[in-house]
């Protein structure tokens, strides 16, 4: 359980009215009840203070606070919508690290319908990133659970994946351009919308997956897409993993372009949304074990998405891989499919305590990922309940574990890390990663010495000290101690 009793919190002298100097008394929050949703995560592992957040409302204030807050040594976390899932943006107990919050800095500033990109700043929301793009008769495709609350800057720093990674990739794969604030408050000016520009080493990736701990994203340039003309959503019973895989081969192989997302569940993720979500529905006949969701999606109005999907899951069918399906037949039962899906995070929180691994393996060995890491969690805590789901067509599986019922949560949870260690030993063997998606935050700083050690943490350590060398930058991110 967090602790929540007062913590110490401190500034020093006169960096208060500085602050407030520069960024008005709309920008500077210090009330404790103003403060207290932000100084938790969104699971809640850990219960942070902090003296003040502060809240730019453009990237010239955000570079004047950050010189002001680097000359008096105080460490800064950057936060968007604060949906971390490894506790990446909340402050430590110290009572010394100052939030900096994007929020205020929600404005579009560009969208160009020939050369398909949009320029956003960092606290744009991604849902209203996607309305925007939506609005000009374009796409960007960008899609995850948490959209009505992460921010650009948020999925940027983290470089989120989210559903649509089968087919339009990751957050960096959907970058041009950024703009950040350094650790020295120096504004790197590098907007540019070009798909081809080699000029020297990319820093803009550097910033991008670093989760604030190299500077701070204030804008970013983002690719468009041509907007989906016909959809199609279809939920499918099948008769194991490996049908599952099979299932994702045959749609690859008839038409690769037209597959935008294609994620795996397990019985007991859909018994855990049917139990603990209001109006979920299961659109099949028969509880199964597996399941499918399919999404079809294409710019071309003449294209037989239908045809596509009915051809495709009658051939699986007929060869025992899918048991049942449901194809939706309008835009509400295409959302409460997809609703299936996205409560699987909020579904696990209410039902009790759950651990997560987010995990990635080769796409042919997901599988094996699933089964082998179920019973090596089952065989660790008996009665305990396994929840694989994910973005099987990119190869990342969030191999969650369910208390068992009765079991007491904080007995359960004081188990994380043996739960991750027990998966991530299944996940090396088959040549995976420990986080594929939602980054290292705080959680998993622990796990980089024997993953990423050697010439490659030392590279990111003499980048770090390069760009940040008083690091002060969301300190106890990313980097072990
Ligand atoms: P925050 O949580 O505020 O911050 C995340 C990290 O980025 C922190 O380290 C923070 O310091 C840093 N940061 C934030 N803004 C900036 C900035 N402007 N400059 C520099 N650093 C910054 N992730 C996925 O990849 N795929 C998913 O499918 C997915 N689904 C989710 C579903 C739910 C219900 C929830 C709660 C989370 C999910 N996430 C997912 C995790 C999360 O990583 C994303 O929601 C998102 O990337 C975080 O955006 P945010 O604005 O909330 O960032
Ligand atoms: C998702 O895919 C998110 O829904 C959250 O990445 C995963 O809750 C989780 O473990
Ligand atoms: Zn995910």
């Amino acid at each position: 359980m967090p602790d929540t009793s007062p913590l110490p919190v401190s500034l020093p002298p006169g960096l208060l009215g500085a602050l407030t100097a520069v960024l008005g008394p709309k920008g500077v929050i210090t009330d404790p009840a103003d403060l207290a949703p932000w100084t938790t995560d969104w699971r809640g592992l850990y219960q942070g203070a902090t003296p003040c957040l502060l809240r730019p409302a453009n990237t010239n204030e955000l570079s004047a606070v950050v010189r002001l807050l680097a000359r008096a040594g105080v460490p800064m976390v950057p936060q968007g919508g604060n949906t971390s899932m490894v506790g990446g943006g909340a402050p430590d107990e110290s009572g010394r690290q100052v939030i900096l919050s994007l929020t205020r800095m929600n404005r579009i500033r560009d969208l160009d319908p020939i050369d398909m990109t949009m320029t956003a700043e960092a606290g744009v929301i991604l849902k209203s990133a996607q309305d925007a793009a939506a609005a000009a008769g374009a796409l960007f495709p960008l899609s995850l659970g948490a959209e009505g609350s992460a921010t650009i800057g948020g999925v940027l720093a983290t470089n989120a994946g989210g559903n649509t990674t089968v087919r339009y990739g990751n957050a960096r794969e959907l970058m041009l351009g950024i703009e950040a604030v350094l650790p020295d408050g120096q504004v790197f000016s590098g907007l540019r919308r070009l798909r081809k520009d080699n000029t020297g080493y990319a820093l803009k990736h550097l910033f991008v997956g670093a989760e604030g701990t190299l500077g701070i994203i204030t804008a970013a340039t983002l690719r468009l897409f041509p907007r989906a003309r016909v959809q199609c959503v279809a939920l499918a019973a099948v008769a194991s993993e490996d049908a599952a895989l099979s299932l994702f081969r045959r749609f690859r192989d008839r038409d690769d372009t037209a597959v935008r997302a294609f994620e795996y569940m397990s019985g007991t993720g859909i018994d855990i949304v049917l139990r603990q979500i209001d109006g979920a529905s299961l659109p099949v006949a028969e509880r199964a074990d597996h399941y499918c969701l399919i999404d079809l999606a294409s710019s071309r109005p003449d294209a037989d998405l239908q045809g596509l999907l009915e051809a495709v899951l009658e051939a699986a069918l007929e060869a025992g891989e899918v048991v049942d399906a449901a194809i939706a037949q309008s835009e509400a039962q295409a959302q409460a499919i997809w609703r299936l899906r996205e409560e699987h995070p909020e579904a696990q929180k209410r039902e009790g305590a759950s651990v997560k691994s987010d995990v990635s393996v080769p796409v042919s060995k997901v599988p094996e990922l699933i089964r082998r890491s179920s019973d090596a969690l089952r065989a660790l805590i008996p009665g305990s309940r396994p929840v694989p789901f994910g973005h099987m067509g990119d190869g990342n599986i969030h191999m969650n574990l369910e208390q068992p019922e009765g079991m007491d949560p904080a007995a359960f949870l004081a188990r994380g890390h043996d739960i991750m260690d027990t998966v991530n030993e299944v996940v090396r063997d088959l040549e995976g990663s420990f986080s594929a998606e939602h980054g290292i935050g705080r959680l998993k700083t622990d796990m980089m010495d024997s993953w990423r050690g050697g010439a490659e943490l030392d590279a990111m350590r003499r980048i770090k000290a390069a760009l940040d060398p008083q690091g002060l930058m969301n300190p106890g991110k990313v980097l072990p101690g």
